[in-house]
């Protein structure tokens, strides 16, 4: 699950801070040699100050000379008279400022890092936060992410690295973190999905049962399979279910539909091949309501968002069935497509969240990341694995965990 995303995100981070690690310590190498150049030139420049002070100091002992003669040559080139000598610090300090001027002109040509002086704290420049950026913004794209939700995280990002200090003994970790941060900022500007178990019981409190659940997506996303796997979630709260087979469509789907609901040991309201669908979700409601089942989980055939006919067959579901929650079940290997999908299928009903299906054998993970960013429509589960048990509530805490574990 996010293998493709974990291993990009983490050798881009892996990769930049080594990079930054290594002329940190190359700048630091060139500093020290600076150093010790400059402390040298410091010493013989001191050494030949004394020496000049000593040829001109006159020894205290020696009584005052009388004034010589001032010979006509020695007018037209007179002894200059000895400069007071400046003191050591000032020495330093005057080359120091001219030095300096250079350096730091040196240092901001060659490179956009603003090192701390007195710190081991470097803040990142433009010019290397722009390519690390880049090789993320590859990352991410080549793992399904979309291109609205990459440019979004990256801008969060780029404002995140600029007011960041990086420790430059850990930069790897301070990038990870910060990676993380804005990972969890673009998810958490998502609306915060349902959670089917405790709208149920929210219903179930207030006496408005049964809570009626449409599923529907693309062909072959999971749909029957992830009915099952709400239908077990509730069962272990304790809460009923009815399965409706509204899946006609294919004469083995209605089979399908039977054999989860055995499995799990929910009750389910099927007709014969090619049956109105919205009949067949009538009868599990009314089912429902005789027999005191607190939800329905209405099956839907699988179709393409482009076929009329099955749409209008599902229009049709909708004002029958009155569904308290739509979900849209996709697929997360579908790639770019999907928010597509969603989008079309949102044109003629209402979606309330999207359930995506087969994490586990997603290379890359992207759309998870993406797809509420994308179509606006929360993201409520993740399905990983076949099993009933394989269904994990979607937040953006697991999201980034899963690419970027926090250790
Ligand atoms: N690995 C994995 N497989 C899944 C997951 N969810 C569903 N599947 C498998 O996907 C296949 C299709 O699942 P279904 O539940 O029949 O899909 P559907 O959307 O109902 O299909 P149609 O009714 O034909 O449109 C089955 O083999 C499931 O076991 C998942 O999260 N992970
Ligand atoms: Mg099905």
């Amino acid at each position: 699950m996010f293998d493709g995303l974990k291993k990009k995100l983490s050798e881009a981070v892996k990769i930049f801070a080594k990079k930054e690690e290594k002329e940190i310590k190359e700048e630091t190498k060139e500093e020290r040699r600076e150093e010790r150049r400059e402390e040298a030139k410091e010493k013989a420049e001191r050494a030949e100050a004394k020496a000049e002070e000593e040829k001109t100091a006159l020894p205290p002992s020696q009584p005052p000379r009388p004034a010589p003669q001032t010979k006509p040559e020695e007018e037209a080139h007179p002894v200059p008279k000895p400069q007071p000598i400046e003191s050591k610090n000032e020495v330093k300090e005057e080359r120091r400022g001219g030095e300096k001027d250079n350096k730091e002109l040196l240092k901001l040509s060659l490179k956009t890092k603003i090192k701390g002086v007195f710190t081991s704290n470097i803040t990142l420049g433009d010019k290397e936060i722009d390519d690390f950026l880049d090789n993320l913004k590859l990352s991410l794209l080549q793992s399904d992410v979309s291109f609205e939700a990459a440019e979004a995280f990256l801008e969060d990002l780029r404002g995140n690295l600029k007011s960041t200090k990086l420790d430059s003994r850990n930069i790897q970790r301070n990038l990870v973190d910060a990676v993380r941060k804005s990972l969890f900022d673009i998810l958490a500007r998502s609306r915060a999905g349902i959670d089917v178990n405790l709208f149920v019981k929210e219903k179930i409190a207030v006496g408005n049962t049964p809570v009626k659940i449409l599923f529907l997506g693309p062909n072959g996303t999971g749909k029957t399979t992830t009915i099952a796997k709400i239908a077990h979630a509730l069962k272990k709260e304790g809460i009923s279910s009815v399965m409706s087979a509204s899946d006609t469509f294919r004469a083995a789907a209605i089979e399908q539909t039977e054999h989860h609901a055995t499995k799990v040991g929910v009750p389910v309201i099927k007709s014969k091949y090619g049956a109105d669908p919205a009949s067949i979700a009538f009868d599990a409601i009314a089912y429902a309501k005789a027999h005191g089942i607190q939800a329905v989980l209405i099956d839907s055939a699988g179709r393409q968002e482009t076929n009329k006919n099955l749409i209008k067959e599902m229009e049709k579901m909708v004002r029958v069935a009155q569904p308290d929650i739509t979900i849209f079940v996709g697929e997360s290997t579908t790639g770019n497509q999907l928010s597509e999908q969603v989008r079309e299928f949102a044109k003629f009903m209402r979606i309330d969240g999207i359930i995506l299906t087969k994490l586990d054998v997603d290379a890359k993970g992207g759309n998870a990341i993406s797809i509420a960013y994308t179509t606006g429509i929360p993201l409520l589960y993740l399905g990983t694995g076949e099993s009933y048990d394989a269904l994990v509530r979607y937040t953006p805490d697991f999201i980034v965990d899963s690419i970027l574990p926090n250790n």
